[in-house]
């Protein structure tokens, strides 16, 4: 049996130790625990009503894929993904905008909290999606962006919708805004890597990697519009 000599493993050596217990860092930003709770209770209720509001959204998407398939009709919708955005990252966000990092200041200022990806297999299709979502009565579209038409700079491609859908409590009915992205697999590919690479990449992303990048996404654009004529001529013969 090996022996493990502790002096080389031992966790002393590895971690700075910080005296400072992790109570008493969190107590710099909250006066007394009676702030905690009222904060931490908070916060749920108002994550409680997002993750409501994409229960809901993705119910919808569910609801039309089964019809499709029922019908026997090709269905529009590849995979759908949805994540509600972090703590961190909507405080980053908010000081990003040089905006209040407060619970009121987020619920009117981010459109993203609760954001949902329908991934489509021809650009065709994210079309034919967006309008299946906004012509049910109980979704109001508040914005739209269109990077299929007018890719960002970066080569990024997606249809951004802002929408606002009610979410029904025992006693109320909040208005909850979500940000649908819909892209096809390909857009996907190129946006889930080119974002990994970003995130990995802890420095300043040099510009002929940035040039490389747009080149790509060109690329994968061109062959999305090939698979969708393919698509297009195939249908023509059926
Ligand atoms: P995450 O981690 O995906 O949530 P807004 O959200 O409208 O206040 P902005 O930046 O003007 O702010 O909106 P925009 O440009 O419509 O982008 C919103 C989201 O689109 C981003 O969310 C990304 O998910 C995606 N996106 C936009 N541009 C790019 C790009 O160049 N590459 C990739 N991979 N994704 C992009 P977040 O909040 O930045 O991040």
């Amino acid at each position: 049996m090996d022996t493990i000599d502790s002096s080389e493993n031992s966790s002393e050596n590895e971690y700075d130790i910080n005296n400072e217990s992790l109570p008493s860092i969190w107590a710099e930003h909250l006066a007394d625990s009676s702030d905690f709770y009222k904060m931490a209770f908070q916060f749920q209720q108002i994550m409680m009503v997002y993750e409501s509001a994409i229960k809901q959204l993705e119910t919808k998407l569910d609801i039309l894929n089964k019809e499709n398939k029922v019908l026997g009709r090709r269905n529009p919708i590849e995979t759908v993904k949805s994540r509600i955005k972090s703590p961190e990252s909507i405080a980053k966000k908010l000081e990003k905008k040089h905006l209040p990092v407060t619970f009121q200041s987020m619920i009117t200022n981010l459109n993203d909290i609760a954001g949902i990806r329908v991934i489509c297999p021809y650009i065709s299709d994210i079309y034919a999606v967006r309008d299946m979502l906004l012509k049910q009565p109980d979704i109001k579209l508040l914005e739209q962006v269109d990077y299929i038409e007018s890719p960002k700079e970066s080569g990024y491609r997606s249809l951004h919708l802002v929408i606002e859908i009610p979410v029904y409590l025992s006693n109320a009915v909040h208005n909850v805004k979500a940000e649908i992205q819909l892209r096809t697999i390909a857009m996907d590919f190129w946006a889930c890597l080119e974002h990994e690479l970003h995130y990995k990449t802890k420095t300043k992303v040099p510009d002929s990697v940035r040039r490389e990048l747009f080149r790509v996404a060109e690329t994968i654009a061109m062959t999305d519009r090939e698979m969708e004529e393919i698509a297009f001529e195939l249908q023509a013969i059926e």
